[in-house]
Order: C-alpha cells, then structure tokens, then sequence
C-alpha cells in the first residue's frame, strides 16, 4: 500500500535529474509517508499515547461548534533543523537558505490556499477547498530567548552516537537525532531535514517524510522531512523529482495537525474522520499529467464522487496535490484549539500593521500592530466571544457595552519593530475600572521568553454553549497565539 508505483513516464522523469551524494534510491521505489508506522510504534511503546489520541478524538468529534470562536489567523512558528555531516551550506543535505525558505513559502501557500495551482482543483471540490488560515514562520527567538533565524544547522559530528552508516528508521531518528536537537515542541513546530529515512522493517532508505501526531511524547513531537523534498513550486529542489515542489512538507504539517490520510488508512469501510472528502478504498498515487477524474475507489451511492487524489493527504506526485478541504481546516482547528494551544504563543516577528478603532457589534478576533480603540456604541452580544489583540494598547471607550455571557479577551503581543513597555499598574487599574457588566474579573499573566510580553484575560472567556462539554483549564490559554485579523 505504502509503495509508489508510478507510469511509465517514470522513465522519462528518472533521466530528468540527477541525484546529490546520499540522496538514496530511485524515486519510483519511495515510500510517500512513514507517519502511520511511526504512530503504531509510539502506540506500542507509550500507553499515554493511546489514550491522547483518543481524547483528542473523542475533543474534536464533540465540539465541533468551537470552530466558531477561531477567528483570524493563526501563525506557527517553525525551526528548520538542517542535519547534514560536513556538506558546505546549500551544498547536499545542507540546505541552501533559499529551499528552506521556498518550503517556508510553499507551506504558507497551500495551509492559505493561494497555491499558484489552486485552479487545478476539480470543480467538483473546488466549492469545499479551503484556506486553512493556517500561515507559518521562522522562529526570531530561540528556546533560551536569543535571537534566531529559524534554521539551526546541525553537523552530526556533533550528535552522539549518530553514524551515516546505521539504519535511520523512525526510531532511530527520534531517539538520535529529535531527541538531543529539539526546541520546545511546546512553543515550536520542529522540522528535521535529513538526508535519508529508513524502512524499520528492512532498512530501505526510501520514505520521503514522517511526523508525530498530536498526543505524543513532547521530545520527539515535529515532522521529518527528506532533505531533497525540500522546495516549492516556484524553486523545485533540484534532487527532488516527482517530489519536489515541497508537499510532503504540507503532507507531513497535515498530520502534525491531526489529520489523516484521505483514505483513512483502510478500505471502503473507513474514512478519514472528515465528512466533505470522499471514502477511498486505498491511497492514489496520481502521478502526471494528474488527469481528473482518476480512480473512483468507492461506491457511496447517490452523490458519490470520484476519489480526491489532489487532497494533500493522498499518496500522489507533489504536481497532483493542491487542496486541504473544509472539514480538514476545521479538524487542524480544531487539534490547535485542544492539543496544541501553546504552539501559537509564537516568538514569531509579528506584523505590525495598523491601529484599529471598532464600533458597532464585536465577534471574533482583532488585531492590530499597535492600538485599537472602541468608538461609539460598541457591544459583545451574549453570544459572542471576543479577542482584542494588539502591540500596542487597547482602549475601551464610555460606548462599549456587552449583554449576558460574552466573553472578552484582551492580549498585548510585542511587536519587533516596537518595543513594548506596559505600565503595569496604570494599564491594569484602567483596565479594572472599566470591567464591564456581565464579565468576571480580570487576570493579568506576564511571560518573558525573549520579549515581553503581558496578557490580561477574562476568566471564562470561553463561554460554554454545551452542557456537556468541560473544557480544562488550560483551555482558556488558547489565546496565547498569534491573532490577527484577515
Ligand atoms: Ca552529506
Ligand atoms: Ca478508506
Ligand atoms: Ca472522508
Ligand atoms: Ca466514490
Ligand atoms: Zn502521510
């Protein structure tokens, strides 16, 4: 099922390039993805795994109403860890800043749908391909507050116990390589580039990419990528071939945020826990010139829809793929919401972009780089949850008013262009004195890893619209991300 197995063109695209030192077999021989072995080898060997993928199941299933109350942007910061053994940079493995960068890039365009190839999706789904407003950036600062670029080169000379000639399955990797390199998988989305990935089973050097799910250990939790599948669309890794152009970065990122393979890793009788993509019997591996309608694995009667090869959790060419669907956006939503909520407390360069003045009815998230001021009447419904998120400061005005169990937030993020200095008790008691009716007391939480940075937040903030559903108290710290408005 993993194998790729490709036309006949492959026999034009194996002469079409060449390959670095240590690049391994003939891309026709590779294995897409090694995700779904890693998660049954952390199932076996973490108990606790089991039952957080469960939760975070059992989480998502129940509450999908809380898709409501994400709003805006949501920005990830990333750190590239390049290991190489010696290559000069940009030389092999040792990727030249530019390809990190396209993959950075690519990334953003297929989570933000403005992939160049968008217009490829098939009518049929084009009305469910989503922008995940879901975008990415290089970490600015590392785990101990310094400054950082996001790429942390690693030789691994440096790395013990590391040797080119052992087997690097997922195991492997994990133990010698994630393990002593990892930043805060808390705080950041880590990617390895390494040059090869190896089957457990046999050693073959030939899976493209594998990542950890959410619930997993905290030490090991990102998303490996072979070294030549590092690119984009507009700069192919030229070691690439039919996997080039960055998506099994996207591939990977996908399951880093819960999703699944479309064809739910099983025949016609197992989905992908997402409603709007078709059942597949198997994965597709579409290659070009990715002709739609391709197979149509199941039958789903009335309706029924040929298979989405172009999903970015299908097994085809990186050429094939150019969609996530509504209901993969709200599943990563979703998981971001519940199992990775301090992913986004991002020490990202956030964007600086404009003062904010707001009036009429409140919903959802604004951000502004610097201010943003109440004017006039200005009201949160009960309904309603509101963030106001700002660098610099936020001002209710006499207008503003909310009714019943709104629910308000008010964060300061830093701004690198602007230092921010926040007189504490001068803003706190501005604040205290303008608590409005109908919402709980105020509390201020100051961090300080490699900037300031200072929230004030409404207990309860997250209204409960669900008599079923408690929601830990970890939950209200959902909000400490990197919010901006669209
Ligand atoms: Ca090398
Ligand atoms: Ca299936
Ligand atoms: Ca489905
Ligand atoms: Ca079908
Ligand atoms: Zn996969």
């Amino acid at each position: 099922m993993q194998k790729l197995i490709l036309c006949a063109l492959c026999a034009f695209c194996f002469t079409a390039y060449t390959y670095a030192q240590n690049s391994g077999p003939p891309f026709e021989e590779m294995d897409r993805c090694g995700t779904t072995e890693n998660d049954e080898r952390l199932k076996a060997v973490y108990p606790g795994y089991r039952i957080n993928r469960e939760n975070i199941e059992r989480f998502i299933r129940e509450n999908q109403h809380l898709r409501e109350v994400i709003d805006g942007i949501t920005i990830i910061p990333v750190v590239f860890h390049v290991i190489h053994d010696g290559d000069a940079i940009g030389t092999n493995e040792n990727l030249p800043e530019s390809l990190i960068l396209a993959q950075l890039d690519q990334l953003n365009d297929d989570f933000r749908r403005t992939n160049s190839d968008a217009g490829n999706t098939p009518a049929d789904f084009t009305g469910i391909a989503a922008d995940v407003e879901v975008e990415f950036c290089l970490a600015q600062v590392d785990p101990d507050g310094n400054p950082a670029t996001g790429i942390n080169r690693i030789n691994i000379s440096s790395l013990s116990g590391v040797d080119l000639a052992d087997c690097w399955d997922d195991d492997y990797i994990d133990a010698n390589i994630k393990i002593p390199t990892i930043w805060n998988s808390a705080n950041y989305l880590n990617i390895w580039t390494v040059v090869k990935i190896q089957r457990s089973s046999n050693c073959a050097n030939t899976i493209l990419g594998y990542a950890q799910f959410p619930g997993g250990p905290a030490n090991t939790d990102g998303v490996v990528l072979r070294a030549t599948t590092v690119g984009s669309i507009a700069n192919p890794n030229p070691n690439g071939g039919d996997f080039a152009l960055g998506r099994t970065g996207t591939h990977e990122v996908g399951h880093y945020l819960n999703l699944i393979h479309i064809w739910g890793d099983g025949d016609c009788t197992v989905d992908d826990e997402v409603a709007d993509t078709p059942l597949a019997g198997d994965d597709n591996t579409t290659g070009s010139p990715c002709t739609y309608p391709g197979p149509n694995s199941c039958d789903e009667g009335a309706g029924d829809l040929p298979d989405m090869f172009m999903n970015y959790m299908d097994y085809s060419d990186d050429e094939c793929m150019n969609m996530f669907s509504n209901g993969q956006k709200t599943r990563m939503l979703l998981t971001l919401l519940f199992a990775r909520t301090d992913l986004v407390n991002a020490p990202c360069a956030p964007e600086c972009p404009e003062n904010r003045v707001l009036s009429g009815t409140l919903d959802g998230t604004y951000w502004a780089g610097n201010s943003i001021t109440t004017s006039g009447a200005t009201t949160i419904p009960s309904t309603n949850d509101v963030i106001l998120e700002a660098a610099g400061t936020v001002t209710l005005s006499s207008g503003f008013s909310t009714t019943g169990n709104a629910g308000l937030y008010i964060g300061f993020v830093n701004c690198a262009s602007s230092p921010l200095t926040i007189p504490d008790s001068s803003l706190m008691h501005g604040l205290d004195a303008q608590i409005p009716e109908g919402l709980e007391r105020l509390q201020h939480e100051s961090r300080n890893s490699g900037r300031d940075m200072k929230k004030w937040f409404l207990q309860e903030m997250l209204r409960q619209t669900n008599d079923q559903v408690e929601l830990p108290p970890e939950e209200t710290r959902r909000i400490q991300r990197n919010f901006r408005n669209q």
